[in-house]
């Protein structure tokens, strides 16, 4: 079942694939079926990487990802009314890939906090600007490219300069390239290269608050 799905993603076989998904959200936990789509777009990548594959190979597999994303949406609704806290969430500048943020904050909602999402390619000084305004207990990057660690370093020092509540916030950061090394270089709490991850970090860190 994991093996059609994740193969039909990787043929980009896209009406396959959202009838399988259709099916399986039946039977399979749609958190599994999240992380098959992923392992399918990891793979996608390395064909891009290896020249196999084109950039409009992965502009239809996002597609596909995001058609499929819809249909699972509904199966992670919020579990309850009470607010446990607010996080502000971008993809840092320079970079567009926005299918992980986008699950994460999916994820966030369902367990109860208040995301306010400032799409793709933010600035430092837009993160800044957004902090001041609306407050909140965490701060969370994401940046799929290498180069995206320099704007989430840029990002984090520019609002614990400017930000006069900043001993209270909290960093975190998420991205496929994302290890303790750039966690560590750029001054952030907590870093994931996983959105169950991510959350069971958000989850324990606002317990503390
Ligand atoms: C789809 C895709 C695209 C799509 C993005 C569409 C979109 N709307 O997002 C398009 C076609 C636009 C694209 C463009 C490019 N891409 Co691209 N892309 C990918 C691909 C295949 C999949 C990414 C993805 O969506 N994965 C699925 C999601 C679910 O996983 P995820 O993003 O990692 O998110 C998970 C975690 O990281 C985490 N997470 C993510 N964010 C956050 C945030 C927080 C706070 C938390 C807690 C967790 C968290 O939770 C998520 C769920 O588990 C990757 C391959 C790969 N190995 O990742 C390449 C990849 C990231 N792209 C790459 C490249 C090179 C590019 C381009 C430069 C190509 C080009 N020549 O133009 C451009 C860059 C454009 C730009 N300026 O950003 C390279 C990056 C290489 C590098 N070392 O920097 C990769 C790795 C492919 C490769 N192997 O070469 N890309």
């Amino acid at each position: 079942m994991r093996e059609e799905l994740i193969n039909a993603m990787v043929e980009l076989e896209d009406d396959l694939v959202l009838n399988l998904v259709k099916d399986q959200l039946e039977k399979r936990d749609p958190l599994e079926i999240f992380e098959d789509l992923k392992t399918s777009l990891i793979k996608i990548g390395d064909l891009f990487e290896a020249e196999e594959y084109f950039l409009s190979d992965l502009i239809i597999a996002a597609d596909t990802f995001k058609e499929a994303s819809k249909l699972m949406e509904p199966y992670f609704t919020k579990k309850q009314d009470e607010v446990k806290g607010k996080i502000l969430i971008g993809t840092v500048e320079g970079d567009m890939h926005d299918i992980g943020k986008n699950i994460i904050i999916t994820l966030l909602r369902s367990e109860g906090f208040e995301v306010v999402d400032l799409g793709i390619d933010v600035s430092a000084t837009e993160f800044l600007e957004a902090v001041k305004i609306n407050h909140p207990n965490i701060v969370a990057l994401s940046g799929l490219l290498t180069s995206s660690k320099e704007p989430m370093k840029k990002t984090i020092e520019l609002i614990k300069k400017e930000y006069k509540d900043t001993e209270k916030l909290i960093f975190i950061v998420g991205g496929v390239a994302i290890n303790e090394d750039w966690i560590k270089d750029i001054g952030a709490n907590y870093g994931t290269t996983n959105a169950i991850n991510g959350l069971k970090i958000i989850n324990d860190a606002i317990k503390n608050f």
